[in-house]
């Protein structure tokens, strides 16, 4: 993509399309913060809709959505439950304490989910020497467990036992149109189990930026006031929003020739004695693996003379496939790691 360099560190490195770039000179647009940028308003209306939840609002990222929606669900030294891999826990800079001064419940999760036994023993009495269990968390597809499908029967049993206990859930759904796109489970069926839901334009969709959190009028109506307090309150937004729309209309069924990629090389890294992991994990667009060979410093090493990119995450390698690596791409990723492990 970049003058011969193969980028498999994320999906979110992928570049806008022509179209999204022509639309975005087309765009029109007015202030978003004065609520009449009739783009961004089009993208929310679209969002609402294709999410089966009353109302969205167009942010810029997907950790300001998961910040917001702790934010609205929560009120100060509150307990939020939420798996000891995700992306809220690990990678949102301690987000949850700094904007919302809730602590976080993190519960070992086996590929994403919580036993559900679990979490009902740690939703706390109501007593007042202990927090006020306020908000269960899940994150479908989880990132750090290889981009897997998070079950919709689960899902349901989360969303019932919450319920009962008057508990609200919210679902960092960054990569939802993945699991969507895999499962045959539609996106709509899967929000409905949450009282919020964000999901990213800017990953596999390929928006340049952007992030959609959903909910009802009441929660939207709070979640924008958040926003604006933590200065995303934006403009013209809208040359933005024109991208978004594309992601949701032409870049959505694309998702599954990325899902083959994984697939393709999962298929041929299983035939390596040198590398380790387990493919049921590979459902989506992203992989997960040890070397026993050589070390990961000498991985990436050689990798990125050989002009690839990927990530690490703690012992183990993540490799990202996107619509800006071609099939042809990962054939040659696939021999480059041939040659050193
Ligand atoms: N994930 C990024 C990194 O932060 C790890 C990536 O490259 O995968 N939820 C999930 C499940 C995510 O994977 C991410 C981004 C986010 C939220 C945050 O989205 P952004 O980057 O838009 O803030």
């Amino acid at each position: 993509m970049y003058e011969g360099i193969i980028d498999f560190r994320s999906d979110t490195v992928t570049r806008p399309t022509k179209e999204m770039l022509e639309a975005m000179l087309n765009a029109s647009v007015g202030d978003d913060v004065l609520g009449d940028d009739p783009t961004v308003n089009e993208l929310e209306l679209l969002a609402s809709r294709i999410t089966g939840h009353p109302s969205a609002l167009f942010l810029c990222s997907g950790t300001m959505g998961n910040q917001i929606a702790i934010r609205v669900h929560t009120s100060p030294g509150d307990e939020i439950i939420v798996e000891d891999d995700s992306h809220i826990f690990q990678y949102e800079a301690g987000g949850a304490a700094w904007n919302s001064s809730v602590q976080l419940k993190t519960i070992e999760g086996n590929f994403g989910i919580i036993n559900i036994d679990e979490i009902s023993n740690s939703i706390r009495e109501d007593d007042i020497h202990l927090p006020r269990t306020s908000l269960i968390c899940l994150e479908n597809t989880h990132n750090n467990s290889g981009g897997v499908i998070i079950p919709i029967d689960y899902i349901k049993s989360v969303s019932e036992l919450a319920k009962s206990k008057k508990i609200k859930t919210h679902l960092d759904g960054a990569r939802i149109f993945n699991a969507s796109i895999a499962s045959g489970i539609s996106v709509s069926d899967y929000a409905e189990n949450f009282d919020s839901m964000m999901f990213c334009l800017s990953k596999g969709l390929a928006s340049p930026i952007g992030s959609i959190l959903v909910g009802d009028e009441e929660f939207i109506k709070k979640a924008r006031r958040v926003r604006k307090v933590f200065g995303g309150g934006w403009r013209q937004a809208g040359y933005l929003a024109a991208c978004g729309i594309i992601s949701l209309t032409k870049m959505v069924d694309r998702l599954k020739e990325d899902h083959e990629k994984a697939r393709l090389f999962a298929d041929q890294l299983s035939e390596l004695e040198e590398i380790s992991f387990s493919i049921e994990t590979v459902q989506t667009n992203m992989i997960y693996f040890k070397i026993n060979s050589i070390s990961i410093v000498d991985f990436f090493k050689r990798i990125t003379e050989r002009n690839l990119l990927a990530l690490g995450h703690g012992d183990k390698i993540r490799f990202v496939f996107h619509k800006d690596v071609s099939f042809e791409d990962v054939e040659k990723a696939i021999e480059i790691i041939k040659d050193i492990v």
